[in-house]
């Protein structure tokens, strides 16, 4: 098995908004790079990456994928990730361990919201970066405008490295402006510069050579002197410009045609970083410092994700920072202060994995069937442990109601759910426990759909999700008093109860109380238990719309009993009764939960998103506008947000991000009380 030293790594993460060619880019990489020997396409879903039947029958990638090959004695370890935006759990997952990202522009359509959102999630990592423009095959591509709206976008540090040699269904290869050379085709051929291009190569190839001395004061004195820069040092200015983030070089080329893709791998040798150049934030969040990379003892690795595989079972990738891991070996989960064993280790390329002894700093592995580690733990030593940083997810934003069809579908349930939530850190499960829903929630609904058919097809269980029940409560607005006498007289022996309630209104949020005031033993104490039931059950389905009632006192203060016919049924009976009677005579009102909502936003879309709050009974609270970025906090009824990942996603095309908490009860406007009266009408048999 080859090893490689730390230089001779580079762990690059594929971005793009959906369907820019991430998936395809990367399969052609592999070919180029021999790593396979068929070039798949998405359209047939014979891609190495997107090898998970959903993907295949959605052709989009939903999973991150590690996807290694070797090209010039480096190991290029490619990390496709999913562009649409509901998976970003994937592509945060995927920035945390690499070194470098390849931003994947369509020649076409250009730069689109998803673009900007994975470059801004890049210049948060702050990673050195390279663009790809392909498709340059298709209809509609057009290098010089992408350029352009790159750099209007982005900046000037966007900097073609390469021109295409005609476009759309002309297009053959692309023009490198270090070498000044053409590379046609597939197999590469190298040619001379197209005369047609040639006073363009020159004047963009300029801009080159300006950007590679500008950074090294030795070849700026050279290059201002007059002496023309070998291609070395070309090439030794970029690497620097491109690591330290001035320069982003653009590359072009077409994925589907197998063309610029060498020029890509040579590019992403020469100008990205290797593990060695990056040190690694290690300690808890009080107390933090880097740790310079090595392949040297001890060890320390952060699994970046973990994958339910039916087959398989638990598979835990991970990425070693320092030291070595070796397999069947036992190291320490530092995360949990535990010991772990290690079986085989594996490199995996999409569903292929190639068992290894032995895996060094700057690779990525992975690992079956481990017992106790999750996502975002470090592997380590116990003599020296160390906890690596993770990365930090988006809270879920969206919730979904998951009904089994059947009991068979029940009883596997929460098996498939706990794994799925393991699989994908921005998924959550819960009961609510006010609704009896089990409620599965993360960032948009597409994201739970493929969750839905996840469950079926990897755990066998079938699932409807529906929009969930908003967990409404009944209270009270003036103390009242109520009697209730429970007699019958049947042939035996009767039954008997009578029960006095005072009920008073207690201020939001204090739940529920009961008290016995009874004196002089009217009612017997053994009853009163049974009085309390009878209240408590009532109290759950209160009497407007079958919803608990709470912030209610209940005060038991008189009655009466039969030494033969009362017993503890008929004074739970009677209990029940007298609340019922109190309650409608305590001008009941419908509570509704309010949530705190804050929503991100680009400031021109502030007028749209505060109308839309309005029409949401929603009370904005604050707004704070920065640097073109707008943050709008206010109050909405959590009836009126229930699909609010979706409305927002369609006002601002996406370019928008919320967080939402629960803040508290509210009594529920006359309009809302009386449409969940009737629709509780309406639902009864
Ligand atoms: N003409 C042309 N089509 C391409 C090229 N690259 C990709 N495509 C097509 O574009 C579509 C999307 O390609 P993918 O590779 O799946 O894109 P992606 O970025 O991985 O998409 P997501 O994983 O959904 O984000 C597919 O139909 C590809 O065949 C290209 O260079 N030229
Ligand atoms: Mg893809």
């Amino acid at each position: 098995m080859q090893q490689y030293g730390l230089e001779n790594i580079r762990n690059l993460v594929l971005l793009s908004h959906g369907g820019a060619g991430k998936t395809s880019v990367s399969e052609a990489i592999l070919f180029t790079a021999g790593a396979i020997t068929r070039l798949g396409k998405v359209d047939d879903g014979t891609t190495t990456s997107d090898y998970d039947p959903i993907e295949v029958k959605h052709k989009i990638s939903l999973n991150l994928t590690v996807l290694p090959c070797q090209w010039d004695g480096v190991k290029v370890n490619l990390i496709d990730t999913p562009g649409y935006s509901d998976f970003v759990g994937e592509v945060k997952a995927a920035i945390r361990v690499s070194e470098g990202a390849i931003i994947v522009i369509c020649a076409a359509s250009g730069v689109e919201v998803g673009s900007e959102q994975v470059w801004a999630y890049s210049e948060e990592a702050n990673l050195p970066r390279l663009i790809f423009i392909n498709k340059m095959d298709r209809e509609n591509a057009d290098f010089y405008r992408t350029v352009e709206e790159l750099q209007s976008k982005f900046g000037r540090k966007c900097l073609p490295l390469q021109l295409p040699i005609g476009a759309q269904g002309e297009f053959q290869g692309v023009v490198d402006l270090l070498t000044m050379k053409s590379y046609v085709g597939f197999p590469v051929k190298e040619a001379e510069i197209p005369s047609s291009l040639q006073a363009q190569a020159e004047s963009f190839g300029e801009k080159v050579v300006d950007a590679a001395a500008e950074v090294d004061d030795r070849l700026l004195e050279k290059y201002l002197g007059g002496e023309k820069l070998s291609l070395k040092e070309l090439n030794d200015g970029l690497r620097q410009a491109v690591v330290t983030g001035k320069v982003v070089p653009i590359l072009v080329g077409s994925a589907l045609q197998n063309i610029g893709i060498a020029s890509l791998l040579n590019a992403i040798n020469s100008y990205l970083p290797s593990p060695k150049e990056r040190d690694v934030v290690v300690g808890d969040s009080g107390k933090q410092e880097t740790m310079a990379p090595s392949q040297e003892a001890p060890l320390a690795a952060l699994v970046f994700k973990t994958s339910a595989d039916p087959y398989v079972g638990k598979l835990t990738y991970f990425r070693v920072y320092h030291g070595v891991i070796d397999s069947n070996s036992q190291v320490w989960n530092a995360t949990r202060g535990e010991a772990e064993r290690i079986g085989q280790l594996f490199i995996l390329r999409g569903k292929t994995q190639e068992p290894v002894s032995q895996l060094r700093a700057g690779d990525i592995g992975a690992v079956a069937k481990l017992s106790l580690t999750s996502t975002g733990d470090t592997l380590s030593s116990q003599g020296k442990p160390v906890k690596i940083a993770p990365s930090s997810f988006p809270e879920p934003i969206f919730s979904k109601a998951v009904r089994p069809k059947t009991k068979a579908d029940l009883d596997k349930l929460g098996v498939a759910l706990s794994r799925l939530s393991e699989e994908d850190p921005t998924l959550r499960v819960h009961r609510d426990s006010d609704t009896n829903e089990t409620i599965l929630s993360g960032l948009g609904e597409t994201q739970l759909e493929v969750a839905a058919e996840k469950m079926l097809r990897k755990f066998g269980v079938g699932v409807e999700l529906q929009t969930p029940e908003v967990p409404y409560k009944e209270t009270i607005t003036i103390p009242a008093k109520a009697e209730y006498k429970h007699k019958k007289q049947t042939g035996g022996h009767g039954q008997y109860g009578h029960v006095f309630l005072e009920l008073e209104p207690l201020p939001r949020g204090n739940g529920r109380e009961f008290v016995d005031k009874v004196v002089g033993g009217r009612i017997p104490k053994n009853y009163i238990p049974a009085v309390e039931k009878g209240v408590n059950e009532a109290i759950e389905e209160g009497v407007l719309a079958g919803y608990p009632v709470v912030d209610i006192k209940t005060r038991v203060y008189d009655g009466s009993f039969h030494p033969v016919d009362s017993s503890e049924i008929c004074f739970k009976i009677a209990g029940a009764g007298a609340l019922k009677k109190g309650l409608s005579q305590a001008q009941s009102i419908i509570l509704e939960p309010i949530m705190n909502i804050r929503v991100k936003i680009p400031e021109e879309f502030t007028g749209d998103i505060i109308g839309d709050l309005n029409a949401k009974r929603a009370r904005v609270q604050g707004m704070n506008p920065e640097g073109g970025i707008n943050v709008i906090e206010a109050q909405v009824p959590l009836a009126e947000i229930l699909r609010y990942a979706i409305d927002l996603k369609s006002i601002t095309q996406g370019r928008s991000s919320y967080t939402v908490e629960f803040s508290h009860y509210e009594e529920a406007p006359p309009h809302v009380t009386q449409k969940i009266i009737a629709e509780r009408q309406a639902k009864k048999p």
